[in-house]
């Protein structure tokens, strides 16, 4: 018996220097979705300076803190709870690294590489690893319940029983049409 691995939650943010730009914020979401990427929760969220500081706390202090909470503070982003295999390192993998006056150099063909304007304005985010991924989905889904999707939800992914909705920007589980 094959056993499937366990499928990964991670949070994905896309900046407000690409959501400005729809052709670009489209390119990106086809990206994702040849990536075969799923998007179990979307929603746009205008952050407060406030907001943008408490999800970079870690930040605080470092010389690009201002910059960077003004930036994110500056226009709508989108913010997706996406799942997948490995997904936490898939989905950094196709960002590419952090600094994007390197990276145009180092992984021209990623995200950043592709449509990234300074380090600060790097197109999106990508948790690091587990526990930075419940934290953040935590912080724009607080209705998200990992528990209840692992339990509910899961194994409508693994065996890709769902639909994208291009409305929603979400999968969602294929209705049983046969009763
Ligand atoms: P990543 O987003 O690749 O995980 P982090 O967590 O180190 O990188 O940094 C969070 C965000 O802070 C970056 N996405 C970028 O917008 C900003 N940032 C990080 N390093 C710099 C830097 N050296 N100069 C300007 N902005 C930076």
């Amino acid at each position: 018996m094959s056993h499937i691995r366990q499928l990964q939650l991670t949070l994905a943010i896309l900046k407000p220097d690409i959501v400005a730009q729809p052709r670009v914020l489209k390119s990106v979401w086809t990206r994702m979705l040849e990536n075969g990427l799923y998007f179990v929760l979307s929603k746009q969220v205008q952050l407060s300076a406030v907001q943008a500081e408490q999800f970079y706390a870690e930040h605080r202090g470092k010389f690009f803190q201002d910059r960077l909470v003004y930036f994110m503070s500056s226009g709508p982003v989108w913010c997706h709870i996406l799942c997948g295999d490995n997904v936490i390192g898939r989905w950094r993998r196709m960002l590419g690294p952090t600094k994007v006056l390197k990276t145009v150099f180092d992984d021209p063909d990623s995200i950043r590489g592709s449509y990234g304007l300074t380090d600060t304005r790097n197109c999106a985010h990508g948790s690091d690893a587990d526990d930075t991924a419940r934290r953040e989905v935590g912080f724009f889904f607080p209705e998200f319940n990992f528990e209840e999707w692992y339990e509910k939800q899961h194994h409508l992914f693994q065996n890709d029983l769902v639909d994208f909705d291009p409305d929603k920007m979400q999968h969602t589980a294929i209705l049983d049409t046969t009763s």
